[in-house]
């Protein structure tokens, strides 16, 4: 039987790392913990996410430059250096670190307070499950999800046959079928068919706005809030924004290729939030707010109205 870890069910604040590249295996695993543990938990990415594994993250709290210490216990998921998940660097505070991985011990785990580290284990999601069984603590279905994603994703399918894992794998996928969502469409090429006409729907029902060599484009969706916001920015915006309604409020997802002009969350979604009474969070050049207004086209104005006081501009209208 293996040491508890105290931190992992009495902290407030806890911070999940992935590695740079994050691929389904560590996203997984990092889902798996947001999902699953009591405390609030932000997802600390080093940088962009590989392939479809972004997909897990939709509804979760992701960060870019977290504040470590300002967290209870830090995790770091399927990384054995801290070249791995550079520029984060989880040795700077004093901040609790476990360290859970199935790589060949490097220079991460000297600094670790816990590890559960198994270089035998067929994925990290695998171990993670491990320490949340181990807890006592329950897996809710999107995190059994994530984490049976991770596990198929590492072992190439093969953990459905193999000795060690089938069971788990098993018991995961049982639970995961409570959830509407269809992990099959992780490992499709093409975007699944809800994405297409997420995306394909924001297109259509866009409405531009214009100042000098600015644009800004705002749209209206039912999901897939986040692959809105970048298609818009594919679409030559500087700043996206996509509206959601969900029955009592608003969800604003933002994203700019501007990383110099304004911070999200700082100079809009939080006065947004504040504004329309809600909350805001993200990082500099993609942020979600969800605010208690249903009327979606007094959010869209006052989203205008917040870009156009932080950026000191007029914007007309995009004809
Ligand atoms: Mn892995």
């Amino acid at each position: 039987m293996e040491a508890p870890l105290p931190e992992l069910v009495e902290s407030e604040r806890i911070v999940v790392i992935v590695h740079r590249h994050a691929d389904l295996d560590s996203v997984g695993a990092a889902v798996g913990l947001a999902t699953t543990l009591s405390a609030d938990v932000d997802i600390a990415t080093p940088g962009p996410i590989a392939g479809s594994a972004d997909r897990l993250l939709d509804d979760q709290s992701v960060v870019r430059d977290p504040d470590l210490g300002a967290y209870d216990l830090q995790i770091v998921v399927d990384a054995p250096s801290r070249q791995r998940i550079a520029p984060i660097d989880p040795t700077t505070t004093e901040t609790p670190l476990l360290v859970v991985d199935h790589h060949e011990p490097d220079d991460l785990y000297a600094h670790a307070t816990y590890q559960r580290v198994d270089t035998a284990a067929p994925a990290t999601a695998a171990l993670v499950a491990n320490v949340l069984t181990a807890h006592d603590i329950d897996i809710p279905p999107l995190g059994a999800q994530a984490l049976a994603a991770g596990i198929l994703d590492d072992t190439e399918f093969r953990a459905v046959v193999m000795p060690d894992t089938r069971r788990l794998v098993c018991e995961l996928l049982g639970t995961a079928s409570a959830t509407d969502t269809d992990i099959a469409t992780l490992w499709e090429r093409q975007p699944p068919w809800s994405e297409r006409v997420a995306t394909a729907k924001a297109v259509v029902r866009a409405n531009g706005y214009k100042a000098g060599n600015r644009l800004l484009l705002v749209t209206q969706v039912s999901g897939h809030e986040r692959a809105a916001a970048d298609l818009l920015l594919e679409g030559g915006a500087n700043i996206g924004v996509v509206l959601s309604n969900r029955d009592d409020h608003t969800r604003v997802v933002a994203s700019t290729t501007d990383q110099t002009e304004m911070s999200l969350p700082e100079d809009v979604l939080e006065p947004l939030a504040d504004a329309l009474r809600g909350d805001a969070g993200g990082h500099a050049t993609a942020g979600v707010a969800k605010v208690a207004s249903t009327d979606l086209e007094a959010v869209e104005a006052a989203v205008v109205t917040q870009i156009e006081e932080r950026l000191g501009i007029q914007f007309g209208p995009l004809t």
